[in-house]
C-alpha cells in the first residue's frame, strides 16, 4: 500500500515505515524531547568518539606494526595521557546527563491532565477506562487478520476497540496490570512505560493532530505477547463528546453524588438497606423512602 513512497522522504505518522530506519516521527511534546536528545545530543557525540577510536586504531595498525616501527619505544605511562583519557569522558557524561535528566524531568513533571484514562495490561489485551467521564472498563483486542486487511489497516497494531482522546489536551494515563508484567509503549507519543500488578505507574501525552497512532505491549509477558497491540485513536473534541456518550458516559463528572452512586454501583442490596436508615430520621412523611429507593435504582444500572 505504501510501496510507492520513497521511505525517507516521508515515514508514516503513528506507524512504523516499512524501510525506515530513524525514530518515528513525533506527535506529543516528549517525543519531540526524545528526537532532540537523540538527533542532536548523543548521536553526534556518539559518531565523533567512534571515529576518534576508528583513527587511534588505524594509526597504531599502520604507524606502529613490525615493518613500519621494527624497534618499539620501551617507555610505558604518560601521566598527561592518562589525565586526559579519565577527565574527558567524565566531562562528556556529564554534559550528557544535563540532556538526560531534563527529558526524565519533563516525563516526571506532567502538565495538569485535561483527561485520564486507566490501562490495565492483561494476558493478552489492554483494558481501557475513562473514570471522570464515567466509561467503564472495555476490553481492546488485536484485529484479527482479515478484518485488518478488509479495512486497510496494520495487522498487529489494529486493535478491535481503541483508546480514543481528544487533540491537543493533556491525557494522563494510569497504568496498572493484572497478571504479569506488561508495558505501554507507544512511539510516536514517547511513551514506555511499565504496566505492573500491585502498581500505578503514569505517563503522560499531549496528541498534536487527529489521527490513529499505533503501539504494542514492550514487556515480555507470555505466548501472546507479540499479539495485544495499543491503538490510541485521536479526535477533535466533538467527536471525544460524541464517543463518550456512545459508551454510555457523560463529560461532566458527577462531583455532588458520588458517595451515592459509588456503593450503589458496587452492590445494589446494601445500597437500598442504606437508603432506609438515612430516609428514617429525615423523613416526614411515610413515603420518602419509596422515592429515595426509586433515584438509587437507576444509578445502579
Ligand atoms: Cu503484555
Amino acid at each position: 500500500m505504501f510501496a510507492a513512497a520513497p521511505t525517507w522522504a516521508q515515514d508514516l505518522m503513528g506507524q512504523p515505515t516499512p524501510g525506515g530506519i530513524t525514530l518515528q516521527p513525533a506527535a506529543s511534546p516528549l517525543k519531540h524531547d526524545a528526537h532532540f536528545f537523540h538527533d542532536v545530543i548523543l548521536m553526534p557525540i556518539i559518531t565523533a568518539i567512534t571515529l576518534l577510536v576508528l583513527g587511534l586504531l588505524a594509526w597504531i595498525v599502520f604507524r606502529y606494526n613490525k615493518k613500519a616501527n621494527p624497534t618499539p619505544a620501551r617507555w610505558s605511562h604518560n601521566t598527561t595521557v592518562e589525565i586526559i583519557w579519565t577527565v574527558l569522558p567524565v566531562v562528556i557524561l556529564v554534559f550528557i546527563s544535563l540532556f538526560s535528566f531534563r527529558l526524565l524531568f519533563a516525563y516526571h513533571d506532567m502538565p495538569s491532565p485535561d483527561l485520564t484514562v486507566k490501562v490495565t495490561g492483561n494476558q493478552w489485551n489492554w483494558a481501557y477506562e475513562y473514570p471522570d467521564q464515567g466509561v467503564a472498563e472495555y476490553i481492546s483486542n488485536m484485529l484479527p487478520e482479515e478484518e485488518a486487511k478488509a479495512k486497510g489497516v496494520p495487522y498487529r497494531l489494529a486493535a478491535t476497540e481503541p483508546m480514543v482522546v481528544p487533540v491537543g489536551k493533556t491525557v494522563q494515563l494510569v497504568i496498572t496490570a493484572s497478571d504479569v508484567i506488561h508495558a505501554v509503549a507507544l512511539p510516536a507519543f514517547g511513551l514506555k512505560t511499565d504496566a505492573v500488578p500491585g502498581r500505578i505507574n503514569t505517563t503522560w501525552f499531549k496528541a498534536e493532530r487527529t489521527g490513529v497512532f499505533y503501539g504494542q505491549c514492550s514487556e515480555l509477558c507470555g505466548v501472546d505477547h507479540a499479539f495485544m497491540p495499543l491503538e490510541i485513536r485521536v479526535v477533535t473534541q466533538a467527536q471525544f463528546e460524541q464517543w463518550i456518550a456512545s459508551k454510555g458516559g457523560s463529560m461532566t463528572p458527577k462531583v455532588a453524588e458520588p458517595a451515592a452512586a459509588a456503593p450503589a454501583a458496587a452492590a445494589p442490596a446494601p445500597a437500598a438497606d442504606a437508603a432506609t436508615p438515612v430516609a428514617a430520621p429525615v423523613g416526614a412523611t411515610a413515603d420518602q423512602p419509596v422515592p429515595a429507593a426509586a433515584s438509587a435504582a437507576p444509578a445502579a444500572q
